[in-house]
């Protein structure tokens, strides 16, 4: 039986041959390169740069409300969207739309989202940022089995199943390995899958903040949040409403990815398994992840905004799969730092910070608040991305209207309220290395991931010092809780590592600190690198809360 399949939905690794094969020039050519992943090229001509006005993804209403709690219902489906202008793309989207719906709760608030799974494939949901109990979290074997609509027939059904009845399989036959079998075979049984459609709790206890929400099935979330599963989910609170910050249309929430085209519209993946569904991964040259050679902005190719000479705040989100940016305006404006930092992953700093530019990586969000008062009317200013050259050097354009306006926001001194976890408090340290196994794909470890195998068991209420040490380069994200950076390569934290965070980015050979506080549920949750193609080849590992 051939290897890659029999694993299916495990994603162990891709095959051990394969690795084996490539592994010197691969290597070498992962280690040369100061931006992960490898560039796939579009087949069409790219539309010329901003063209196209900025879209703002539509605020979902709920369904219904009570005294505690806001419904939603969310359709996950197929939509044939124009992404280039005069082509239609096939995606997978939240209904209908790339991106999702935006969320916008409040928190103390009970959120519940209905979502159905028209897709051709299972899905699973996972609030990246939320504070969520286990079974809300999107376990990635927790699997919503796409309604007969979905596929075709419940042919899709069963294909989706097979993966599921691989591994058992292997937890079968491959008994003799001991542990490893077992632990196949526990994995099966933890699944809690539904058929057509499932019901997500989100209880709001946590602060403001930008989330997003996106597909995160086991060995398939590249695929997924490629072809367009990812949506924001904004946190609003008193606190943030207290601030004079800027609001309404100038509020924006801002997601950037890239991606690549085939001629006929749609979207080119070098999936091993083009269905995604039984073979999770991409081919070898693309296992340190897949750039695209299209920057969008909110669903739009390098689109533009009309902006008043006024304060706006930019809700930055990397939705890229793989890519790194580092982000600056052109010009700047006289005196520099003009990109001020509000927030980040987990919501408002104590105090804002000026930048010329920040490095975002992917699934890390920057809010910041750029016054563009500070440029004489008419300026056009470009957001670049210096890591990006030729086409993906530019992400989008600013054009300074030249009206008079009244601006009345401002951005305090003091932002929030911000409680510093205490090094001196950590009940334990434990240390998790993100590497490149000869055998197993990406690991953490050294092991790929198994769903139902603990790397670590922190106790409740408990606060840890989590290191983390890697080869390459390796965004790290962790569920449940936000945490905070305490230390980057034994020194201070870095200019991008401010505040709560559950992203955090580390660069080739580096090592980072961060204090994490397990709180309020109990459960298994995952820790992961976020460089999607890492994801699915396996550099998942769960912790389980006790
Ligand atoms: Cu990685």
């Amino acid at each position: 039986m051939n290897r890659r399949r029999f694993l299916g939905i495990g994603a162990a690794a891709v095959g051990a041959g394969a690795l084996g094969a490539f592994a010197v020039p691969a290597a070498a050519r992962l280690l040369t390169e100061g931006q992960p992943g490898l560039l796939l090229s579009s087949a069409v001509e790219l539309p010329e740069a901003f063209q196209v006005p900025l879209p703002l993804p539509p605020v979902l209403r709920p369904v219904r409300s009570d005294g505690s709690t806001d419904y939603y219902e969310i359709t996950q489906q197929v939509a044939r969207l124009e992404i280039l202008p005069g082509l239609r793309t096939e995606s997978w989207t939240y209904g209908g739309s790339y991106p999702g719906p935006t969320l916008a709760v409040r928190a103390g608030r009970e959120t519940v989202v209905r979502h159905r799974n028209e897709l051709p494939v299972p899905s699973v949901v996972h609030l990246h940022g939320g504070h969520t109990p286990a079974d809300s979290d999107g376990y990635p074997i927790d699997l919503i089995l796409p309604t007969a609509s979905g596929g075709s027939g419940d042919a899709k059904g069963h294909a989706a199943m097979a993966g599921m009845a691989g591994m058992a399989g292997r937890a079968g036959m491959e008994g003799m390995e001991g542990m490893e079998g077992m632990e196949h075979g526990a994995a099966l049984a933890l699944a809690r899958t539904t058929n057509g459609d499932r019901t997500y709790t989100y209880p709001g206890r946590q602060r403001a903040a930008t989330l997003w929400y996106h597909d995160h099935r086991m060995g398939f979330t590249g695929p997924g949040i490629w072809r367009g599963l990812s949506g924001f989910h904004l946190v609003h609170d008193d606190e943030e409403d207290a601030l004079p910050l800027p609001r309404g249309d100038r509020d924006l929430p801002l997601m950037l990815a890239d991606r690549a085209f085939a001629e006929d519209g749609s979207l080119r993946y070098p999936a091993i398994d083009p269905a995604a569904l039984t073979v999770p991964g991409v081919t070898d040259e693309y296992m340190n992840g897949v750039l695209g050679d299209v920057l969008l902005v909110n669903g739009a190719p390098w689109p533009r905004l009309d902006v008043d000479r006024a304060r706006y705040r930019l809700r930055l989100l990397n939705a890229s799969n793989a890519r790194l940016y580092r982000l600056e305006l052109d010009p700047q404006p006289a005196g520099g730092d003009a990109l001020v930092q509000i927030g980040g992953d987990g919501g408002l700093l104590e105090a804002p910070v000026a930048h010329d530019a920040v490095e975002i990586a992917p699934a890390e969000r920057f809010d910041l608040v750029v016054d563009f008062s500070r440029y004489p009317p008419g300026t056009s200013v470009r957001l670049m991305n210096r890591l990006g050259s030729e086409r993906t050097a530019e992400v989008m354009r600013f054009d300074v209207s030249s009206r008079p306006v009244q601006d009345d926001s401002a951005v305090p001194e003091r932002l929030a309220a911000f409680e510093r976890l205490d090094p001196a408090a950590a009940a334990t340290t434990r240390t998790f290395g993100f590497r490149r196994s000869r055998n197993d794909g990406w690991t953490i470890n050294g092991r790929p991931y198994v769903p139902g195998r603990a790397l670590a068991r922190p106790a409740l209420g408990t606060t840890e010092i989590w290191r983390f040490f890697t080869d390459l380069h390796h965004p790290v994200h962790l569920h449940l809780d936000h945490f905070q950076v305490l230390s980057r390569n034994r020194r201070e934290p870095g200019p991008y590592d401010a505040g709560w965070k559950d992203t955090v980015d580390l660069r080739p050979t580096e090592a980072v600190e961060v204090l994490v506080r397990f709180t309020d549920y109990p459960g298994a949750y995952m820790l992961h690198c976020h460089n999607l193609e890492h994801e699915d080849m396996a550099m998942m590992a769960d912790f389980v809360v006790e």
